[in-house]
Order: C-alpha cells, then structure tokens, then sequence
C-alpha cells in the first residue's frame, strides 16, 4: 500500500515469524535488502519506499489494533523499530478493515491505533461506503500524484515531554537548536546558521559533504542530549532546516531522515516541526509566519506543503506540551498477494 507519501508491505502479524530475528531476516529478503537497487524484492530503492506495518488487533483497551513500524534498510541488513511512520499509519486504518479486524461502518469508519513504537495513540477516519474501503476521492497531498479518498489522522498527546532536552533552545558546537518531539524526535535549526538558504533542493543538500558532516555531529549531541543514547545507527532524530516561508506557508523546511533529505516531510515529523514553532524562544518562532490560533500550519517542503492541525498548552512544569494534533493524508491499496522470499529458511514460504 502507498500510505502517504511513502510505500510499505503490510502484514497481519500472525502472519510473520514472532521471533523479531526471524521475521527482521525474512523482512530483508522480501524488501531485497542489501541492495541499493533492492532489485530482488519488494522495496523501492529509497527509505520512505523500504517500509513495513505489522498489524494485530490491540489488547489495550482505548485501542483496536496495534501498528508496529519496522524501517528496513536499503543498503544494509538491518530492520529498525526504533522509529515510528505517520505515512504507513495512513494506511493502517483500511489495511485493518480489508483484513477483518475493524468492522467497516456504512458510511465512514474510524480505527484507534496503538503505534507499539512510541506508545502512543491515533485515530485514524475514512469513507466505506456500503461497509467497504473506498480509497478514490478528492484528497490531494503534496508529493504524491492525483488524488484520493481522504484518511483524517488525530493525534491525542504523547505522553513522553514535547522538549525532551528540558530546554526551549541547546546549543551544539555553537549553533542554536531546538528539541521537539510531538511523535517524532526532530532537531530544529536555522538553515542559515548551517551556511545554507534553505530553499536548495534535497539533492544538491545531500551532494553537499560539509553540510553532511555538519549535520552528523548535530544529531550525535542532540540524540544524547534528547535522551536517546548513541543515535550513530538510528534514523532518529531527524534533523530540520528551516527557512522562512516562500509561498503563503508557516514555514519551509529540508528534513534529513536522517542521511537522504526527505523529498516532502514526515506526518509525525511535520507534527514536531508544527509544535516547534509555537514554542516561544524556539529555533523557527521567528522565522515562521504563523496562522492565527486554531488554523492549520502550512508547512512547506520541497515538493509542496503539508497542512497540520497543531495546538499547545503550558504543562506543569510551565514547559509547553501538545494539545492536539490532525492532519489529512490519503492511501491507496497498490496489490495484495503473496510474496515469495528468496529462500525457504523461514516460514512456510
Ligand atoms: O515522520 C520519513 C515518512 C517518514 C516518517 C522519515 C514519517 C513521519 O515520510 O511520520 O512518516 O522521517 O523517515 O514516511
């Protein structure tokens, strides 16, 4: 399934080997992973198309199924859960009906997620009409041609810290940063102060070796700042460039996930960046213009802009915390079949 703006298997987990080291190898091997090509799998040859969504029915209460995201590496063998996707989330709702775990309504449906890697929750609505998925619509998302039926995404708050350093603003070898993570750890800086305007394309950021090395030491600091340990073999944190906006937006932003530079941005990414801005003192508060309160946050990336319903309180440490967050994206069924592995170690392939 396309899920947003990125592109994954999605599996039932009674499907998949329980054993995390059996199903990560068989993972490997139906994405085609290690390849830069992945040419012997399913994958795309990029991260955001090298994804995959184990879905089970949830044995927590406030929830109907547990969403596991497990990103698979291109050009290395490995398999990570240690971040979670808000684009596959998209697709986790219609994927939970097709495969009988959520009864559809006669009109729309609405499927409360548990993301096992966060912890945290989100509510996900589309349209069945006569009780079955409907994925065409008038929905239209930056980075991902024609349009689609509408999945409403609400996000209730996190229960981790919104500023996971303590601090509004850290500075790392003398540039100013902020740490937000409203679902998805994100490090915010001013592309200026990293001797770029911000509006250069993903591939002449990615083409630019000093940028890279700049970026790598960033995160290092911040991973430990922001709790996270050693972040040398994580896609976590994802790194932010901001920018004033260009055209009519909150924001512009270049997002390293966290080596490629995004070509549009994450939904959870997004969040974090939207909540980024409101904070006062913030990395971005002045650069961003920002709607009126209760409006969408446009924020633009290279390919467009992504709308973000994003709303903070003050917590009781007098630090900001997130409110609500929403934000539409759409999905599309692409196939459903069997995959065949290259080898018949595992399973019953
Ligand atoms: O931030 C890419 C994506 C993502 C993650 C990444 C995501 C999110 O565009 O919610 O969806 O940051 O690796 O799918």
């Amino acid at each position: 399934m396309r899920g947003g703006t990125s592109k994954g298997a999605y599996f039932l987990a009674a499907d998949l080997p329980a054993e995390p080291a059996a199903r990560d190898a068989l993972l490997l091997r139906v994405m085609g992973s290690p390849d830069e090509r992945q040419i012997d799998g399913l994958g795309g040859a990029h991260p955001l198309t090298s994804k995959v969504g184990v879905i089970s029915p949830s044995a927590d209460p406030r929830a109907d199924v547990d969403y596991l995201f497990l990103q698979v590496a291109v050009d290395r063998p490995e398999v990570s859960d240690r971040q979670n996707c808000g684009n596959i989330l998209a697709g986790v709702g219609p994927f939970a009906v097709e495969r009988g775990l959520v009864p559809a309504g006669p009109e729309r449906t609405s499927v409360r997620i548990r993301m096992v890697n966060s912890g945290d929750l989100a509510t996900a609505t589309f349209p069945t009409p006569g009780g079955r998925v409907d994925y065409t619509g008038d929905a239209e998302i930056s980075g991902v041609p024609g349009t689609a039926a509408p999945v409403t995404i609400e996000f209730p708050p996190g229960e981790g810290p919104l500023l996971p350093t303590g601090n509004v603003r850290d500075t790392i070898g003398g540039i100013a940063v902020t740490c937000v993570d409203n679902g998805m750890p994100t490090v915010l800086v001013a592309a200026a102060d990293l001797k770029v305007t911000g509006y250069e394309s993903p591939r002449d950021l990615e083409e630019d070796l000093a940028l890279a090395d700049r970026l790598r030491e960033i995160r290092l600091a911040a991973g430990r700042l922001m709790g996270l340990g050693d972040v040398s073999d994580t896609t976590v944190p994802k790194l932010t460039l901001l920018a004033a906006p260009r055209d009519g937006g909150a924001i512009t932003t270049r997002t390293f996930i966290p080596v490629r530079c995004h070509p549009s941005i994450g939904v959870l990414g997004a969040a974090s960046v939207a909540a980024g801005l409101r904070i006062e003192g913030g990395v971005g508060a002045e650069l961003a213009r920002l709607p009126a309160r209760g409006d969408r946050v446009r924020i633009e990336h290279p390919t467009g802009f992504l709308d973000i319903e994003s709303s903070l309180e003050a917590g009781p440490d007098g630090l900001p915390t997130a409110r609500r967050t929403a934000v539409v994206r759409t999905a599309r069924k692409i196939f459903d079949g069997t995959v065949f592995p290259r080898s018949a170690e595992t399973g019953p392939f």
